[in-house]
């Protein structure tokens, strides 16, 4: 290890509650060099691209100037330097025809960066942080406005392109990385993944994330809030994390307020305190692109960072030099650090924590998580048609009314024999990215093939569901992928099925799940809070008897994990229970509804259900609700008769039979009709083209022209939009998603 310090300084030296100074920009400074062509290019006469701009390439061709640089900052009083390799992975670096440069780039940016802080007049030397960047590749997002399933690159192929810079910059001998500029979460995951596989090949180092926010709201450019990329993020062990370029220190002041409040929250419940960082442009860029706050102005605008102790590492972004580093030095020299606040710790367990580009935590507040069944290839026939028919449009109108029925989580399942579910899973995935009122809410996984699981997991910025493992494979199966699961950064179902098969009865149902709850906390590092049992709802009155304690048993084992397993969760699969009563709508949403109310009470805080069902525990009749309640509970011997009997005497009509009507089949609710030109604009607004070429047809008859409609609701509604992104009141994915929906209406406008 050539790292001049032991990797827990680092910790050490931010547990002093000292705020640390980091360094500036690195490309401002290279610019006021004024290198021409041939500078960047050095004696490296075989490089036929151009080269100019190729920053990091300097680490090889001008590693005098990058030294020269790096002890500037250090002069200037920074207790960190960032490596100058912030595009050193192949990715990046294609576009300059250097790919083959990425190793020895990394070495000897690491090279001249420990060099440097060998001049430095302190006793403890400053610390090197490797940079690594976000690539101009995103995971997340489509390069082509067309076609939203699009990506340019895969997961695994940043994996591969990280673990190269990584290897390298830790064998170089770096203190940290640092993950910066983060736009995408999927590509900071792909980092942290990858940092993962660089240690193993040689050692530890501690990782340091910054996000860079992109709006007003304070969202990353994928359209996540910071609280649901740090819970997409809190799987890795992190030493820091924080924001840097977006804007200004002024506007990124309450940004870093809302970070705070949300690590304070983590740290409350954690082992390992996690840092902040802030290291903000030097102002918002002037008319010409540059930044030219003054040091100054900057470091006044610092203040209230470290005023109100919100930021424990500091320092500067674009447009910034070495005198703004040596502003903000200044400052933290002469600035008492605020007392410390007496620090949250919280007795009580972690709480679950998921999210889709909103955060979802399962809190007393939050007690329950009811998750869409719909979207799921065995349990919809339409879902599974319009799959087959590759009808996205409406498959991903099945997710959006779940959502909007309610659901806070969404299943999705396309396990079947004739489609290739792999290639489906990520497809409808990535479509669904582009959906941003669907892709608020978490996922689950639903899959019994590993490599479709671990697929999917590569496709979603946020904390997801894996649905589900098993010790079926017994447990060195189970061990890997709960690994795996974990350095991807989900949660996990683990189903109460074993070597010997499914548990039926209650002890094999405990069992089973305390068997797996050992193996995952102990030898996986599982955390507890993101481990769910699911201990099999199985249908009853099936007519046979060994099936009349199922659901009985199932609430028993629920009772018993709660309180026996600890922060462990319990969900299950409501609607098998009823399986045999397909056909009788009203009579199985019933059933739903009274298992849903006694497995409640004994604990289990997740179920995977119809979220359109309007059926609740205290609506049913009680004289049905007596003998759905005595099947369900076994009370009686001759119980699940009962109920068959009833079911026969209380069939709903035949034509229920083609089972639960979606709210979809029942027809959008579009209520009072408001003008063709309201509808429009709403259509714009959110992004929907399910009505535009009826409320076009219209529009074509009561205006003049079609142009007119163009130059009337539809820029209207451009308008809004503009403004309410301005206002920070929407998002970059759902501003696309107006953007696309713009040029529906075009295209539906064109023939006139
Ligand atoms: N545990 C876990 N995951 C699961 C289940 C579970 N995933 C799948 C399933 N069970 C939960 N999902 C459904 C979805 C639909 C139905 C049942 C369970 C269902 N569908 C109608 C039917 O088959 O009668 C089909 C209706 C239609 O075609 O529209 O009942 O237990 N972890």
């Amino acid at each position: 290890m050539n790292s001049q310090h032991d990797t827990s300084h680092l910790r050490k030296a931010l547990a002093t509650r000292r705020p640390l100074v980091l360094d500036g920009a690195m490309g401002t400074m290279i610019q006021s060099y004024h290198l021409s062509e041939q500078d960047f290019r050095g004696n490296l006469s075989d490089l036929t691209a151009q080269q100019a701009g190729n920053n990091d390439l300097l680490c090889l061709t001008q590693p005098d100037i990058v030294a020269d640089i790096h002890r500037r900052y250090i002069q200037a009083g920074a207790d960190i330097i960032t490596t100058n390799t912030f595009n050193a992975q192949r990715i990046s670096l294609a576009d300059y025809a250097c790919q083959h440069l990425v190793r020895d780039i990394n070495l000897a940016a690491v090279r001249i960066a420990q060099s440097a802080t060998e001049t430095a007049p302190l006793s403890t030397p400053p610390f090197v942080v490797g940079s690594v960047g976000p690539t101009n590749k995103s995971l997340s997002m489509s390069p082509d406005i067309n076609d939203p399933s699009l990506r340019a690159i895969t997961f695994d192929q940043l994996v591969e392109a990280y673990v190269e810079q990584m290897t390298a910059l830790i064998e170089g001998g770096v203190d940290a990385l640092l993950i910066e500029t983060i736009f995408d979460t999927l590509n900071a995951k792909a980092a942290l993944y990858a940092a993962n596989q660089a240690m193993a090949l040689s050692h530890s180092v501690p990782i340091m994330l910054s996000a860079t926010v992109s709006d007003r709201a304070g969202r990353l450019l994928s359209g996540q809030t910071l609280e649901a990329f740090l819970i997409s993020v809190a799987h890795a062990p992190i030493l820091s994390i924080g924001l840097n370029c977006s804007f200004g220190a002024q506007d990124m002041l309450p940004h870093l307020r809302q970070l705070r409040q949300c690590v304070d929250q983590i740290n409350a419940r954690a082992r390992e305190h996690i840092y902040i960082s802030a290291y903000p442009n030097a102002g918002l860029p002037n008319q010409l692109g540059q930044y030219d706050e003054t040091p100054e102005r900057m470091a006044e605008h610092v203040r209230p960072f470290l005023e109100e102790g919100l930021a424990d590492i500091i320092g500067g972004c674009c447009g910034t030099t070495d005198d703004h580093i040596r502003s903000i030095r200044h400052l933290r020299d002469n600035l008492t650090p605020p007392i410390e606040p007496a620090r949250l710790t919280l007795q009580e367990p972690s709480p679950l924590r998921l999210s889709g580009l909103s955060p979802l935590t399962l809190t007393p507040e939050v007690a329950f998580i009811n998750v869409g069944e719909r979207c799921n290839v065995a349990g919809s026939r339409k879902f599974l048609r319009l799959i087959k028919e590759k009808n996205y449009d409406e498959a991903i109108a099945i997710a959006r009314q779940q959502v909007q029925d309610g659901a806070l989580a969404l299943d999705i399942n396309l396990d079947d024999g004739l489609l290739d579910s792999q290639v489906e899973m990520c497809h409808f995935l990535r479509l669904l990215a582009a959906e941003p009122d669907v892709f608020r809410v978490p996922f689950m996984i639903d899959s019994s093939r590993w490599d479709v699981i671990r697929a999917a997991l590569t496709c979603i910025q946020g904390k997801s569901i894996v649905n589900s493992i098993s010790l079926k494979e017994g447990e060195d199966v189970f061990l890997e992928h709960a690994r795996e699961i974990r350095r991807l950064g989900a949660a996990v179902i683990v189903m109460a099925f074993d070597e010997q098969g499914q548990a039926t009865t209650y002890q094999r149902r405990i069992d089973i799940c305390q068997r797996a709850y050992h193996l995952l906390t102990q030898q996986a590092e599982f955390p507890p809070e993101d481990i769910i049992f699911d201990p099999n709802v199985l249908a009853i009155a099936t007519g046979m008897s060994e099936h009349d304690r199922y659901a009985l048993d199932f609430i028993r084992a629920t009772a018993w994990i709660k309180q026996n397993l600890p922060s462990a969760h319990v969900s299950g699969g409501v609607s098998n229970l009823s399986f045999s009563f397909r056909g009788n709508n009203s009579l199985r949403e019933a059933m739903h509804a009274v298992f849903l109310y006694h497995a409640r009470q004994a604990g289990m805080n997740m179920a995977i259900v119809n979220p359109a069902t309007s059926v609740t525990y205290a609506d049913i009749p009680a004289d049905q609700l007596q003998i759905i309640e005595n099947a369900i509970l076994a009370r009686t011997p001759d119980a699940c008769e009962r109920l068959i009997e009833f079911s026969t005497t209380h069939c709903s009509s035949p034509t229920d039979a083609n089972l639960t009507p979606s709210p979809l089949e029942r027809g959008q609710e579009w209520a009072p009709s408001p003008s063709v030109t309201t509808r429009l604009i709403t259509s714009l607004r959110r992004g929907d083209t399910s009505s535009l070429e009826a409320d076009l047809t219209e529009a074509l008859e009561q205006f003049p022209s079609p142009v007119a409609i163009i130059e009337g609701p539809l820029m209207q509604g451009m308008k809004e939009v503009g403004q309410l992104f301005a206002e920070g009141k929407m998002f970059l994915p759902q501003v696309v998603k107006t953007a696309r929906t713009m040029k529906r209406a075009v295209e539906i406008l064109q023939p006139h």
